[in-house]
């Protein structure tokens, strides 16, 4: 069996050491890498095949592709592929096929999916079994699976990018959290989108479990489709048969047997949007027959993720928040809705060719200033002036972003980094975006 790795990223890196290991012949190549070295470097002890030319592709020879996610599928090269008849499929689907005696469980949404997937591995480790959380939390998931048989369940993070391409890809357990518009540069448009995240109910059979949340419009009408057992959560509806937040209590309603779970207020993650990631990870951990007590105590000992409305330091009254995973509308509006002081919002990245205005359509929180950068800057300003916003900058960086910061900020203010948008043009990663925030946030007033 001959594979074609496209992309030399995370994905990439860990799925020729995964294929070259269990002894599959590897050709891989990459478009944008000039300098082959630090692969090179990271691949010395594996058997595989560099291509570092286009020309030197034998397309024939050939039998799967497995193309990193952020690769579009009209992509010239998988369209070479496509025209003759090999198969094209993302780590997620390989996953399934290379492991099939592992316990995999995935969890998608437009947001969410990091603290959920988190607080989900979290929860099955204090139960005393052992798990792992992979795949779009930025962690090569081949690589890893075939790395730890010590482990129980791992947990995945998938992205429509990888649901995109499966074609038997299931899992026993598996979750969504809310469905909203995101990459529609990516999937051409909206209906591609959520037709790619249904990808991970897809293939489930009638006695897999599927947890979502069912006061999203979206979600309720893509699971009429499906043939897995549906375990509701609601924050809005008390619920005959599943999972639902009343009063700040967190309810299991087991078809009539009502039993209590835990109290929001004692979660150390904040925000209405993190009590529907509680849900599901709930609800979720009920399907692996996780008792409650163990629920409980894992909910309330979780700590919030690393870029996700993250504390980072107060300064002269100023309290500085990290959302760099707030890449999309819905996200930064859940970081806005977060705070009741007064916020300075550093927002802007690459351009997903969505709209800015539900951003500030609403206004239901205290927006004093907006600072804006990338791409999608003027994109920004402008939605937020239709609105009725002033006190916008437009800074080249996430230097000057800060600096203007020190010099704005009074005491009492919210310091947000939620841009909205996908960090790239500026950075690698939101990750990197997060952590030169960071940086230069820790910086300020040596
Ligand atoms: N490349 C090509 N041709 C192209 C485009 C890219 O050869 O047309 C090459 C690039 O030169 C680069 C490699 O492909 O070397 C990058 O591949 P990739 O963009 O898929 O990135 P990876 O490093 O493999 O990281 C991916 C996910 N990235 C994307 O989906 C864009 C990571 O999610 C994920 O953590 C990682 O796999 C491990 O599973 C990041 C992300 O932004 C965090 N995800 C999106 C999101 O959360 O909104 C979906």
């Amino acid at each position: 069996m001959n594979y074609f790795v496209l992309g030399l990223g995370i994905t990439g890196i860990s799925t020729i050491k995964t294929l070259s290991s269990i002894g599959y012949t590897v050709y891989a190549f990459d478009e944008n890498l000039k300098d082959f070295s630090a692969v090179e470097d990271s691949l010395k002890e594996y058997n595989y095949n560099l291509i570092k030319n286009l020309n030197e592709i034998n397309y024939d020879i050939i039998d799967t592709v497995v193309k990193s996610p952020g690769i579009k599928l009209e992509n010239e090269i998988l369209m070479n592929f496509k025209n003759l008849n090999k198969e094209i499929i993302s780590d997620l689907e390989l996953a399934y096929r290379l492991f099939p005696d592992k316990n995999l469980i995935s969890i998608t949404g437009t947001n969410g999916k990091t603290t959920t997937t988190m607080l989900l591995t979290h929860i099955i480790n204090t139960s005393g079994r052992k798990a792992m959380a992979i795949g779009n939390i930025g962690v090569g998931m081949l690589w890893e699976i075939y790395n730890n048989k010590n482990i129980d369940y791992f947990v995945i993070e998938a992205s429509s990018f990888q649901l995109a391409s499966i074609n038997s890809f299931r899992t026993k357990v598996a979750g969504i959290i809310n469905i909203s518009e995101d990459h529609i540069d990516w999937h051409g448009d909206y209906n591609k989108y959520i037709e790619d995240k249904s990808n991970i109910f897809k293939f489930q059979r009638d006695d897999d479990y599927l947890v979502v949340n069912c006061d999203d419009e979206i979600i309720k009408k893509i699971i009429r489709k499906t043939k897995s057992k549906v375990i509701c959560t609601s924050q809005i509806k008390e619920l005959k048969n599943g999972i639902y937040e009343k009063n700040e209590e967190i309810i299991y309603n087991n078809n009539g047997s009502e039993e209590y779970v835990l109290n929001t207020k004692d979660l150390k993650i904040v925000g209405k949007h993190n009590v529907q990631n509680t849900l599901i990870a709930v609800g979720m951990a009920i399907c692996l027959e996780i008792d409650i007590n163990t629920i409980r105590e894992a909910c309330i000992t979780f700590n919030p993720v690393e870029h996700r409305i993250e504390f980072v330091r107060e300064i002269n009254g100023i309290k500085f928040y990290n959302d760099s995973k707030g890449t999309n509308i819905d996200a930064t509006l859940k970081a806005l809705n977060s705070f009741n002081s007064p916020i300075i919002l550093i927002a802007g990245g690459y351009d997903k060719k969505v709209s800015f205005d539900e951003l500030f359509k609403t206004g239901d929180y205290d927006l004093k200033s907006l600072i804006v950068f990338g791409e999608t800057k003027y994109k920004i300003k402008n939605s937020a002036e239709k609105f009725g916003y002033s006190n916008i900058f437009v800074v080249e960086n996430m230097e000057k972003a800060v600096e203007l910061i020190e010099e704005i900020a009074e005491n009492g203010d919210v310091a947000l980094l939620s841009p909205a948008c996908a960090s790239w043009g500026m950075y690698k990663s939101y990750i990197e975006r997060g952590k030169d925030f960071k940086r230069l946030v820790y910086k300020l007033g040596e």
